[in-house]
């Protein structure tokens, strides 16, 4: 005959003396598994005569519903103990300093334009993107770059690919025309345009990257960096210009009071234009940015002409605004003493080492002031 009682205490107190998830699936077993004692004791009802059947099958049942139940309890209380625990000894502070980086240096020309991209945005402007390989129409006709112009020459741009006939013969790279061939943008320009056909003004756009001229001396590199940036609005205006530039040019040079000059310029894309200098004072080695008698180009700027929005769909009427394009390596020259710009793409590791700067340095200018 079962003791039903001692059955009941002694299983709850094996389950509760359980300490590992384990252990108390091991007392599972040993209580309800095919061998375990209270699979036994059921068992052992097929001979009892039926009215002991009956009651005892009855309290057996509602016993293996109580161990049972018991075991689920148990289980999610070892559950939680064992996550404290685990979570106890494999706990990391985040908030401690990462370890340093030894190698790999953030290139002068990705921390200039991230500087640039930073005081924009305090300023409300996005940074857009778009292709490297342009057209002729992106990169010149809707500039209000006249068929004519220099720049549009075989020598003056990369054009891509090779160029097709009427009757369907190949010409070779060589061939003079440079009608719709593909080429290498040579300002990031196109990327506004790309903006206006395809978007809604008004616009405050950055539009910063790579860009490819035929052009290889000491001061240039056949591919270089520009940020360009763009406001088209209702009322922008040249005064608009030359507040965001001023404070563009005091943010990024991080000096209080620095002069700037708008000399009369001229660009097919803007009427009026200027070109934008900064005073310097020349070392015998070194220039000095914010004082002194002497002059220095730093970007060019102007009132978007009507033309440009013309072509992209804008009526001239009643929309406005100005533009403005730097180059992004003379930039890092100047802010960080760098004398020569061919050792911007040598890729030489021990200059790198030198004017790189570190990954974890994220102080890109406005959140440092
Ligand atoms: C420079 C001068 C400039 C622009 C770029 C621009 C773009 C559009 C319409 C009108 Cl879509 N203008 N860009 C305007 C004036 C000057 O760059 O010296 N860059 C290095």
């Amino acid at each position: 005959m079962v003791d039903t009682a001692a059955l009941l205490s002694e299983s709850l107190a094996a389950i509760a003396a359980c300490d590992s998830s384990t252990a108390l699936e091991e007392q599972r077993v040993t209580l309800l598994g095919k061998k375990g004692t209270l699979t036994e004791a059921l068992r052992t009802l097929g001979g009892a005569d039926p009215e002991t059947r009956k009651t005892l099958g009855a309290a057996l049942n509602q016993i293996k519903e109580v161990i049972t139940d018991a075991i689920e309890a148990k289980k999610l209380e070892l559950a939680g103990r064992e996550l404290d625990a685990r979570l106890k000894t494999e706990r990391i502070d985040v908030t401690l300093p990462a370890r340093p980086i030894p190698n790999g240096r953030i290139h002068p020309v990705t921390r200039v334009i991230d500087e640039i991209a930073a005081i924009f945005a305090e300023m409300g402007f996005t940074v857009a993107t778009g292709p490297d390989i342009e057209d002729d129409y992106h990169n010149f006709t809707a500039l209000n770059i006249p068929e004519s112009h220099p720049a549009r020459q075989m020598h003056d741009t990369f054009y891509l690919g090779r160029q097709w006939t009427v009757d369907g013969e190949q010409k070779n790279n060589r061939q003079p025309s440079t009608i719709n061939r593909p080429l290498l943008r040579t300002h990031t320009s196109p990327v506004q345009i790309r903006t206006m056909q395809n978007g809604k003004p008004p616009f405050r756009i950055i539009a910063p990257g790579s860009t490819y001229r035929c052009d290889s001396d000491i001061t240039h590199t056949p591919m270089f960096h520009q940020v360009e940036g763009f406001v088209i609005d209702q009322h922008t205006h040249m005064g608009h210009l030359k507040g965001c530039v001023t404070e563009f040019l005091k943010a990024f040079f991080e000096l209080d009071d620095v002069p700037v000059r708008f000399r009369p310029s001229f660009f097919p894309f803007t009427e009026p234009s200027a070109e934008v200098d900064i005073g310097c004072k020349r070392g015998k080695d070194e220039i000095k940015i914010g004082a002194g008698e002497d002059w220095l180009e730093v970007m060019g700027c102007g009132m978007v002409h009507p033309n440009v929005l013309k072509n992209c769909g804008l009526n001239p009427d009643e929309w406005q605004g100005f533009a403005f394009g730097m180059g992004v390596e003379r930039l890092a020259m100047l802010k960080y003493g760098i004398p020569d710009l061919r050792t911007f793409f040598e890729s030489d590791v021990r200059w790198l080492r030198h004017y790189g700067f570190d990954a974890l340095d994220i102080s890109s200018l406005p959140g440092e002031l």
